[in-house]
């Protein structure tokens, strides 16, 4: 018995041995050196490719197109954010999912999609340099993004590289991606048809990413990280501290916390802390003012989100730019309900707002296809408005023959000032002179969402809509509130804040927001109640009040004057609802602080530089403050 047992045992052994050797034995191990997932299921061609530039340098490429097309349009995006990420949004035998939701239209359209990564990112050849100025005293190379988008198109067009292409090219973008669409505006290739240029940084130091009017926006700091620290995607240090408020507040200027994250090693916030003022660095890179010198007859939309965390100044300024070099017929402005980049995404709602439908589809599907096809497919006319800008108090699309439909000087309207008043009041008569004194202390500065602020924790995308109820209120927060409207008013334009005050300090900042406050009760939506809605609110470093290149100390105890524009809305305040004003002297993590003495470079300012300032809002008399609003009949 025993033997039959060991005789069986050695049987089934035996049988084991050839599986257990394959397994012990793959040379390699588990991972071969090539695997193909099969392809052939696929809806669509996907080529990956190296298109050489003038220098030599090869930008890498990903081309996607459904299977069988010919004679089509390319719709090209340049992009720091990896080419081969964007068009995979999943692995999938389907070209609708693989590509990106926001190309959904151009897809069923029948477009060829191309993404490339920029010189020295992800798979790209190069060196990278963040927003990379045009060829010239700030960049001493024969290459910039306007010959790598025209060496690019030159490449793409030509039939013997993609013989599936009709020879015509547009180019769509949101943000970084959207200032290369502008760069390739400057020398556009022949073949390059239209553009539409979505959020696009313009002007760094003005009003896109960096600073606004000066102010350093501390929220993007840690993106120069993941940018410039390493070839791919980095993420910003890890500091250890959750609460970005207490992180920002413990330092003195942004240059110490530079200093122990590593940062000060990275060439970008070594520029940044040289050019802190508006000198020719930033000057020779505001693409608005290089546009209006160099304007192209590309036929132009250009998008901006009315609540945009990020770029919100530049599509409207470099719109407006061409408008006044008399481009009009070609130059189209589309302005939505919408959070930065939301074009890409699902547009029905914004923090708490809901909209009818899908905004941003709309925009995709009614406004962009539509001007693709008639100038890359020789489709019928577009059909756009001059101007194309969302109603954001009563829920609808509007369209312009021109706008903004009131402003200082050349609109239908001029500006109609709403001063602030005694007793936290706000109307258009000036009323008694006087003054509204607070202290603003660094140690405690306002922030502009509730603490803790995380700038990770998925509330920077709405922020711009949050509820400022929680700064109302504040010792050292102005409110100031007009009476509850009996009728519609309606906003068309950018205000404009004139701010007289003065200040104990040698510097100091004034935020201004203009907010929309529901009525107490709210019935279709109860948790609107008594809601601070944010329409229009920025910044302004005091020291840049007479010049943004030399700024000078305010001189402590007299009245100066701050001015400075807010951004664009088209808002109805319906009855019912109040206009107000708040003015605050921080708005922070998200900006910098100001020391309130005045030091050269506030980057580099101690922590024993930062003091407590008295300041004092003037009203009424010769020193009236107010905003001036773009007001137009509500009909
Ligand atoms: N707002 C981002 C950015 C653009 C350009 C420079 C720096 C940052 C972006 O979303 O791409």
């Amino acid at each position: 018995m025993k033997l039959r047992i060991a005789f069986l045992l050695s049987v089934a052994l035996a049988a084991q041995a050839p599986a257990q050797q394959a397994a012990q034995t793959a040379p390699g191990g588990d991972i071969p050196a090539n695997f193909t997932p099969p392809i052939e299921a696929r809806d669509y061609v996907k080529r990956e490719v190296m298109i050489p530039m003038r220098d030599g340098t090869k930008l890498f490429t990903v081309i996607v197109y459904p299977k069988g097309l010919t004679n089509a349009p390319i719709i090209l995006t340049r992009t720091p954010y990896n080419a081969a990420g964007r068009a995979n949004r999943m692995d999938s035998p389907n070209i609708l999912s693989t590509l990106p939701l926001s190309d959904e239209p151009l897809v069923k359209a029948g477009y060829i999609r191309v993404y490339q990564d920029i010189r020295g990112k992800y798979g790209s050849e190069g060196d990278y340099v963040i927003t990379r100025p045009v060829k010239g005293p700030l960049n001493p190379t024969d290459v910039d993004h306007v010959t790598d988008a025209y060496d690019t198109i030159e490449w793409l067009v030509n039939k013997d590289n993609l013989p599936e292409s009709n020879g015509r090219v547009g180019m769509i973008g949101s943000s970084y991606e959207g200032f290369t669409v502008v760069m390739a505006l400057l020398n556009p290739h022949p073949a390059l048809k239209v553009a539409v240029p979505e959020s696009p940084m313009i002007d760094g130091w003005m009003g896109d990413d960096w600073f606004h009017n000066g102010a350093f926006r501390l929220a993007n700091i840690g993106w120069i990280g993941s940018q410039t620290g390493y070839k791919g995607k980095g993420s910003p240090p890890a500091t250890g501290i959750y609460d970005n408020y207490e992180e920002f507040r413990r330092i003195g200027g942004a240059n110490e916390w530079a200093r122990a994250s590593g940062f000060d090693q990275l060439p970008a916030w070594q520029k940044m802390v040289k050019h802190v003022a508006y000198d020719e660095f930033w000057q020779g890179q505001a693409l608005d003012k290089m546009l209006a010198a160099n304007p192209s007859n590309i036929p132009t939309l250009w998008e901006q989100g009315l609540w945009d965390q990020e770029d919100i100044y530049g599509a409207i300024t470099a719109w407006e730019a061409l408008k006044a070099k008399g481009k009009t017929g070609n130059n189209f402005l589309v302005m939505g309900p919408w959070r930065h980049s939301q074009i890409n995404r699902e547009g029905r709602s914004l923090g708490p707002l809901e909209w009818n439908g899908d905004t941003a589809a709309q925009f995709r599907e009614e406004m962009v296809l539509p001007l693709f096809n008639q100038y890359l497919k020789d489709g019928p006319p577009a059909n756009l408005a001059t101007a194309t800008i969302y109603n954001t108090g009563e829920d609808k699309w509007e369209r312009f023959a021109d706008w903004p439909l009131a402003c200082q000087q050349g609109c239908q309207a001029p500006l109609t000032p709403i001063y602030l008043q005694a007793d936290g009041g706000l109307g258009f008569e000036k009323g008694s002179a006087g003054g509204d004194s607070y202290v603003s202390d660094p140690a405690k500065p306002v922030p502009h969402l509730p603490r803790p602020v995380n700038f990770g924790d998925g509330r920077w995308g709405d922020w711009l809509v949050s509820d400022q109820r929680h700064a109302d209120g504040r010792p050292d927060v102005m409110t100031y509130q007009s009476a509850v409207l009996t009728e519609p008013m309606r906003l068309s334009g950018a205000p404009i804040a004139e701010i007289f005050a003065k200040t104990t300090g040698t510097d100091g900042d004034f935020v201004v927001k203009v907010i929309d406050v529901y009525p107490d009760e709210v019935a279709s939506k109860p948790e609107m109640g008594g809601y601070q809605l944010p329409i229009s609110l920025d910044i302004f470093r005091g020291r840049y009040r007479d010049s943004f290149s030399d700024p000078t100390p305010i001189p402590a105890g007299k009245t100066q004057r701050y001015r400075f524009r807010l951004p664009t809305v088209n808002h109805v305040f319906q009855p019912g609802h109040r206009i107000m004003v708040q003015v605050q002297s921080s708005l922070f993590p998200l900006y910098d602080r100001n020391p309130q003495k005045f030091v050269p470079n506030i980057f580099l300012a101690k922590k024993a530089d930062y003091q407590k300032a008295t300041v004092t809002l003037q009203r009424g008399g010769k020193d009236a403050s107010a905003i001036w609003l773009p007001l137009v009949p509500a009909k």
